[in-house]
This record gives structure tokens, sequence and C-alpha cells, in this order.
């Protein structure tokens, strides 16, 4: 930068009539182009630090563990038999999968780990197909996946109770919210409306309630939306949890690549909770089906835990902070990223302007002086 102010003084106080404008447009030119580079060198920097950390957390290891997973063939699933997996409500196992809900109203059904799990870090990947008649906006109402203190009730949240306390992670299908204000002729911002079928995670300690009648919104974590309902292709669904921060990915276009969904720290939760799987239809009804729910023990090598507290009851640090930034701004980090950039080049634009008008203005005056 200092190289750069040099230039330009240089090219002004070589008062002497053999600088001409073009050179004096080419040492701007230069001038903004070193300015691109230092700035471009800044955000490369920027980046591979946040490579650099990610790479910390890919140095894990994973073990699938079996007693947790729910897998084809269904052996004994749901019979009193040695099966890790209970079957409730309306649910049904066939060959090809867990059948949570059929495509018929007012149904619900839910399939729930029979152990709690001690595992401190873990990854659930979840293979699941939401599939019916319905046309679009004409079906409902989701699935749940669950890591929670209670089990086996029923109840209005995708098939679970209310008021649950641990992890629920949910496929809304039906957009309750949006479709409500429709019918009041009211609308939500474009900023604020949500897609569906959208992705939202929450966490209860107990006393917490979903509001239904708003899809949760009050009580999110954070989510995306996504394309998921009569795909041919297979649809994934992945929630980590290692060293308190919670992961939503999906991988829904058939491409087997992971999408972000959300990305929280600071989300505690106690050991001991059981891994569940919940749906719910009303008036409109979808087949919401499980076909795998794979855990992952997952063993960071480089483990640097701050607070080894034990954890009793589910929270989330900074919770308010998190809501404030979703409502303020509601920007992505991408859109932040074009913003600088842009707000960048026009500063630098700006600089540039006003270095050819003060170098013409002093031309002018030194005109004036002949
Ligand atoms: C549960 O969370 C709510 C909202 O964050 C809070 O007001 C309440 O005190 C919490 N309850 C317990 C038992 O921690
Ligand atoms: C859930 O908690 C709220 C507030 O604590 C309470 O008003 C409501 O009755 C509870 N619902 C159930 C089903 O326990
Ligand atoms: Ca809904």
């Amino acid at each position: 930068m200092e190289a750069c102010v040099l230039t330009a003084m240089a090219a002004d106080s070589s008062t002497n009539e053999h600088l001409s404008h073009s050179k004096m447009f080419s040492s701007l030119f230069r001038c903004a182009r070193m300015y691109f580079i230092l700035y471009c060198t800044l955000i490369i920097t920027f980046l591979h630090i946040g490579c650099s950390f990610s790479d910390d957390d890919h140095e894990m290891e994973e073990f699938l563990k079996r007693e947790f997973s729910l897998s084809k063939p269904y052996q004994a699933v749901g019979s009193f038999g040695s099966s890790y997996w209970e079957l409730m409500g309306d649910a049904m196992v066939t060959t090809e999968q867990v059948r949570l809900t059929p495509d018929m109203q007012s149904r619900q059904g839910a399939v729930w780990s029979r152990m709690p799990c001690h595992l401190k870090d873990w990854e659930m990947q979840v293979h699941f197909k939401i599939h019916g008649q319905g046309k679009k906006n004409l079906n409902g109402d989701g699935l749940a996946i669950w890591y929670t203190k209670e089990r086996m009730q029923k109840g209005p949240v995708f098939g679970n109770k209310d008021n649950f306390t641990g992890l629920g992670v949910f496929v809304d299908t039906y957009p309750n919210e949006e479709k409500l204000l429709e019918a009041q002729k009211k609308r939500y911002t474009p900023r604020t409306q949500r897609i569906f079928p959208f992705v939202l995670a929450m966490v209860g300690n107990g006393t917490i309630s979903y509001d239904h009648e708003r899809d949760g919104r009050p009580s999110e974590l954070g989510g995306c939306n996504a394309m998921v309902r009569n795909l041919k292709h297979d649809t994934f669904l992945f929630i980590r949890y290692v060293n308190h921060r919670l992961t939503v990915m999906i991988d829904i276009d058939g491409q087997h690549e992971w999408r972000d969904c959300l990305d929280i720290p600071g989300v505690r939760l106690p050991l001991g909770y059981y891994f569940g799987a919940s749906a719910l239809t009303g008036d409109l009804s979808d087949n919401h089906d499980i076909i795998s729910m794979k855990l992952y023990q997952i063993t960071v090598l480089s483990k640097k835990y701050l607070d080894e507290e034990e954890v009793t009851i589910p929270s989330v640090d900074n919770l308010e902070l998190l809501r404030l930034s979703e409502n303020e701004e509601g920007m992505s980090s991408i859109a932040i990223f074009f913003t600088v950039l842009f707000s960048m080049l026009g500063s630098i634009f700006l600089i540039v302007i006003g270095l050819v008008v003060y170098g013409q203005w002093r031309e002018t005056r030194r005109k004036r002086f002949y």
C-alpha cells in the first residue's frame, strides 16, 4: 500500500510535462491492481486459516456402532426379541424400510433405540424417503430425528411428545405459518420467508414448547430448505455432534455431496439419551420412511476440549446472540464475503477516481501559473 501511495505521489510530484495522462492512468491502474492483489492475498490467507481449522476437525476416526444403528434387513425390529429398536404407533417394518407413517391422514409412528447412548461425540447418517400422492404443499407433516431423554411417547411434535428434553432435527414438509399468513392475506418479506420442505434443529430442556402453527420458528437454532419429496434418488440427513458443536448437512441432490444446513457451537447435550425417529400426518399426509440410521462414534485425535463439566440439562450457549444475528442480518457468509468484496472494490474505485480528479486539478492549477 505504501508503495502504491508512493507511486501516486511520484506520478504527482514529477511536475514536469513528460508525464502524460496515459502514463498517469497506467500508474493508477497499477496501483488499483496492487490493492486488489493485496486484498485477494488477505482473503486467501483468511480462507487458509479457515481450512486449517476444519482440518483439525477432520482428524477424526469413525466407528459404526451397530447397537445404535438401524439398517436392512431389519431383523426383529419391533418384536420383543433381541432387537435394539422398538416400534410405536403406526410404524411398520417391511423388507425395504421402516415406514413411520403411511400416506394416510392422522397417523403417527416412531422407532426408538432401546439403549441409552453414552458416546460423547457422534455422527448420525439417516437415509430417508418422503413420498406421497399429495401435490406440493398439500402433504404433511414431516419427520423428526431425535436424541432425547424421553422415548416412546406420542405427541404433536412430528409424533413425539412436546416439551421434550434433548435434540430434535425436523424435516418439516408443510408450511403452517406461511399458509396461515396467506389466509390472512399477509406475507413474509422474502428475506424471512422459508421455502418448504424445511430442515430445522431445536434443543429442548423440558419446558420449551414446539410451536407447530409457526413451524417451530420461535425455538429454532437454524435450518435450511430441502426439496426432499418424491425424488427418484436417495436422500440423506447428517447430524454430527462433536466437541459440543452441532452440524447438520443434507445430501438430497443425488450427487453424493453433503450440503451445509446448520453449524452451531456451544450445544450441550447430556449423555445417556435415546436416538429415535418419528413422523406425523394430519389432514395432509405422506409416506415417511427410514431406510437406515447409522450411528458412528467419533474419536477426535487432536482433542482440545475446553471444559469437561458434566451436562445435565440440554442448552445452547449464546442463544440470544444466535437469534439476534439470524433475525437482524439473515446474511450467509457468502453474502458477507461479497458485500466486503464489493465495498472494497467500491472504495478502490473511489480512490482511483479521487486520484484522477486530484491529478487533473493539479494540472489545471499548474497551467494557470504558466
Ligand atoms: C429452558 O430454557 C428456557 C429458555 O431458554 C429457560 O428460560 C429455562 O430456564 C430453561 N429451563 C431449564 C430447566 O433450564
Ligand atoms: C409445555 O411447557 C409449556 C411451558 O412450560 C406449558 O405451558 C405446556 O402446558 C407444556 N406442554 C406439555 C404438553 O407438557
Ligand atoms: Ca409444519
